[in-house]
């Protein structure tokens, strides 16, 4: 009976234990799980697009092999979670589906354009920086599935954010004009990494149910505070500037400062006007339209075996 069931699932919760599967669990906290478990899918997917971009463009063997290799951890975590969304009742086709129909969303990061390789590095300086900021305490998320895909996916993600780093001290280290391109990446992606954090605390509709039910553990403010505090010493150390004229640091809070985002680019990106959208999305339905009868030919196949075997 739900009264039960409720009681269960309340006390898990209290007690900080993990919500597997096939316990009882409230709907909302059902439709809240797959909601951000398939952003955070297609996300990933969507995700491979900008630097995949460049995996043919690569200035040497190896750095084509370790973008190669990312690009494909990419393709590894969209698969886990969309497994993780499955332990939930969602149909892995139907999600695609609504994302090619932009029914649901993916991160707003993946809808600017990567201009030069310097984008690249950067990307893993602050895109996954900012990824891991945001996925490390989901760790401790209350539905299973999802905290025990989080601590392999942040894992490789700290691998990704060091090559990304690496990458950048060694256009920093090069001609003028490698360090413009940096430079330059570093002000296109700035702002659109902040914003990767969601919207204010007081404009987030979702935050105060999902910290309640332990699925998220800090608020949109808090972690995009955490981001740019640890981002300011990694870009002293690179010998970037950060372009913002407001950011210095606050003796008070014992935190940095810093400019107000444009909320209104946020608004406009999520609801599919940004730079790169449309063209994310038509390389997604390609993508799926062309792998149609991949997915038939494996269904058949499997179907035959089965038939084999007279199940
Ligand atoms: N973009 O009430 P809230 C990666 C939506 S990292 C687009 O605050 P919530 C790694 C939000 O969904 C990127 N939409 O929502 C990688 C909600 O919409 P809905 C993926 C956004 O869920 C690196 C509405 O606005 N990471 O892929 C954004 O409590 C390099 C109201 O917002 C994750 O998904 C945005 N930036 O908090 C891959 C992490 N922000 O559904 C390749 C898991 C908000 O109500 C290359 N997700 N929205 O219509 C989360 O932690 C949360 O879902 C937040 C949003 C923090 C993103």
């Amino acid at each position: 009976p739900v009264e039960s069931g409720q009681r269960v699932f309340d006390e898990t919760i209290a007690k900080d234990q993990r919500v597997e599967p096939r316990d009882w669990m409230p709907e909302g906290y059902r439709k809240t799980m797959i909601r951000q478990i398939a952003q955070h899918a297609h996300s990933e997917i969507i995700g491979m697009q900008p630097e995949g971009a460049w995996i043919t463009r690569a200035p040497s063997l190896r750095r084509k092999a370790i973008l190669l290799a990312k690009v494909q951890d990419e393709a590894g975590h969209g698969l886990y979670l969309y497994s993780a969304a499955e332990t939930l009742g969602a149909d892995r086709g139907d999600l695609t589906r609504r994302l090619i129909e932009g029914r649901q969303k993916y991160s707003s990061i993946f809808n600017y354009p990567t201009l030069t390789f310097a984008d690249v590095g950067v990307i893993g300086w602050l895109v996954d920086g900012a990824a891991i900021c945001n996925q490390v305490p989901l760790c401790r998320s209350s539905y299973g599935p999802y905290a025990r895909a989080m601590i392999r996916i942040c894992k490789e993600e700290s691998f990704h954010q060091r090559q990304g780093y690496e990458l950048l001290m060694t256009m920093m280290r090069g001609t003028p004009e490698q360090r413009e391109m940096v430079q330059d990446a570093v002000n296109r992606w700035w702002w659109p990494s902040l914003m990767m954090f969601g919207p204010p605390d007081g404009e987030s509709p979702n935050t105060a149910r999902s910290m309640a039910w332990k699925i998220k553990r800090h608020t949109n403010d808090e972690l995009r505070q955490r981001f740019v505090d640890m981002s300011v010493p990694q870009a002293e150390a690179l010998g970037v500037r950060l372009p913002d004229d407001d950011l210095r640091w606050n003796p008070v809070r014992e935190h940095y400062d810093f400019g107000e985002i444009d909320w209104s680019e946020l608004k406009r990106v999520i609801s599919g006007d940004g730079p790169m959208n449309a063209e994310r999305i038509a390389h997604r339905r390609r993508a799926d339209e062309e792998g149609a009868w991949v997915r038939e030919a494996a269904a058949a196949h499997a179907a035959k075996s089965r038939a084999a075997l007279g199940e």
